[in-house]
């Protein structure tokens, strides 16, 4: 007969956290969030870590090129999609490799014989206030000066005048030359007070620009997540069927970690992707398995000596059907907390410490929060990145309020890549595990990043922990009762929706 447990599935929202001792020494800028993504062996620290504990999920609509530069940067990693040829996966690796910190590739150009009203309509289309001018108006053409919203008066001069008769000339414009190192053009933005420099090839055509802007934003962003050679951080999906051709293409591409993207880690063909990835690169690669959501499904994959972070979730993620289509999964909540569990038997052990990670399903930063005070070591997130302005999918505008596509890798829409790109249309989908919706855009990564780490560090702060281990063995958790849920929202008042007719000084008087 079937096992039944005694547990019911339990989802995050159905835990508080209790606050412990806040010391008058912690600072909330103090906070260590960097996390382990390697396994490591008896307390010394593992090969790779992120340094706040955020990846991307292994999703078409989320982990592209602009999303994992936005990522890095800010100190997570992304994970590109596997869906999709090893060509173009690899290219996706090598732009976010290729990207240099603060050199950018000019996405807005125009020729010197284009009109005042073409640069007006450029300058609305891409966002950008500075646009160089090259003789074919692409972004590696003859550079020949610069053209920005200074240089001329909407409303005052005749719009069909030409560029070259307003742009600063190249005679006049302070540029480097490739080669240049970071610190040099900022030293020359600085030296000359301005906003945007352009980088020249040695036979003077435009290379990249550097801008001041962006000087700022890493100052505030010093977590910037870099390999040795100081090139951002990224890492790539891999599925159970061609890891023989992709894996070797993304080593050579330069990923920096590994991750099977698959419902169900508890198999034969991912124990048997894992041997032969480890005996192609020994220790050489960090690879992530799962998922699971069980004690057993954790002891497979690690006690293999395989893997480096074990992936927990099924059924959870927001565009996710796994669940009503083939009965499999489990609450979030409860598998992470089995799965962390028996990882830290495993450790008492064995002395093996392997990294958890909690994929998809969290609705929230509180959810965010919880998962990591229940001992993931970091979380995968799909719809939260899939809202941001860096997600590869297109803007659409509904009702007035802006949205983007977000669609599930186990769709007839993520899986189609295989028809169009190699001909493999045998496997024929027979029904789908996730569905085709839209969210809404939300703002750029870094945005909505900040206010998530702020509020996990506030948290943090009042469970009184410096670093993310310790807010782990410092959490004490409680499950809470329906009445509970509802007295955690706002009770007995009446609150104001929609547009006020209050004066906001009032406020707060
Ligand atoms: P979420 O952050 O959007 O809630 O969930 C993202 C996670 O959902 C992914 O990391 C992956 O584990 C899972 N996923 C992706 N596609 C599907 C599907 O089509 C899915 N069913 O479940």
């Amino acid at each position: 007969m079937a096992k039944i447990l005694d547990d019911i599935s339990r989802t995050f929202g159905e835990y508080l956290l209790l606050p412990r001792l806040t010391r008058r020494d912690q600072h909330i800028d103090r906070i260590d969030l960097s996390a382990p993504l390697s396994r490591s062996l008896n307390g010394a620290p593992g090969s790779l870590f992120i340094n706040i504990p955020i990846v991307s999920a292994c999703m078409q609509a989320v982990s592209g090129v602009d999303l994992a530069v936005a990522l890095a940067r800010q100190g997570g990693m992304s994970m590109i999609f596997c869906s999709q040829s090893i060509e173009s996966q690899v290219e996706m690796v090598q732009k976010v490799k290729a990207h240099k910190a603060g050199f950018v590739v000019s996405g807005a150009n125009i020729q010197p014989d284009a009109t005042l009203q073409a640069v007006l309509e450029l300058m609305t289309r891409s966002g950008h206030s500075t646009i160089p001018v090259t003789l074919d108006g692409s972004s590696e053409g003859e550079f020949l000066g610069l053209i920005t919203d200074q240089d001329f008066w909407e409303f005052e001069d005749d719009l069909q005048n030409l560029v070259k008769d307003h742009m600063t000339p190249k005679a006049e414009v302070i540029f480097g030359v490739e080669g240049i190192s970071l610190r040099e053009a900022n030293r020359l933005l600085h030296r000359h007070k301005k906003d945007c420099l352009p980088i020249l090839t040695a036979e003077g055509h435009l290379s990249a620009l550097v801008f001041k802007k962006d000087y700022v934003d890493h100052q505030k962003h010093p977590l910037e997540l870099l390999d040795e050679g100081k090139r951002l951080r990224v890492g790539a999906a891999i599925n159970t069927h061609d890891y023989q051709e992709r894996v070797p293409a993304l080593m050579a591409a330069g990923a920096d970690a590994l991750c099977f993207d698959s419902s169900d880690g508890f198999t034969e063909f991912q124990m048997d992707g894992l041997a032969w990835i480890r005996a192609q690169y020994g220790s050489e690669v960090v690879i992530g398995g799962g998922n699971v959501v069980s004690a057993e499904g954790f002891d497979y994959l690690a006690q293999s000596g395989l893997v480096d972070f074990i992936k927990v979730g099924i059924g959870g993620g927001s565009i996710c059907i796994t669940r009503e289509q083939k009965g499999i999964g489990r609450g979030q909540a409860s598998a992470l907390l089995e799965v962390v569990a028996r990882r830290d038997a495993y450790f008492e052990e064995t002395g093996i410490y392997i990294p958890i990670c909690s994929d998809g399903g969290l609705a929230n930063d509180t959810q965010v929060v919880m998962a990591l005070a229940m001992g993931a070591d970091f979380v995968m997130m799909g719809r939260y990145f899939a809202m941001t302005e860096e997600s590869p999918t297109s803007k659409i505008s509904i009702n007035g309020q802006m949205y983007k596509p977000y669609w599930g890798e186990g769709t007839a829409r993520a899986q189609n890549w295989q028809r169009y790109s190699e001909g493999m249309s045998s496997r024929k989908m027979m029904f789908e595990e996730g569905v085709d919706a839209f969210v809404p855009l939300i703002g750029s990564a870094s945005e909505v990043l900040e206010t998530t780490l702020h509020k996990l560090k506030s948290t943090m702060m009042n469970l009184g922990s410096d670093s993310l281990k310790t807010f782990t063995d410092q959490a004490i958790i409680t499950l809470v009762s329906e009445q509970s849920i509802v007295e955690s929202g706002t009770s007995n008042v009446f609150k104001f929706s929609g547009n006020r007719d209050v004066d906001e000084s009032d406020w707060g008087n």
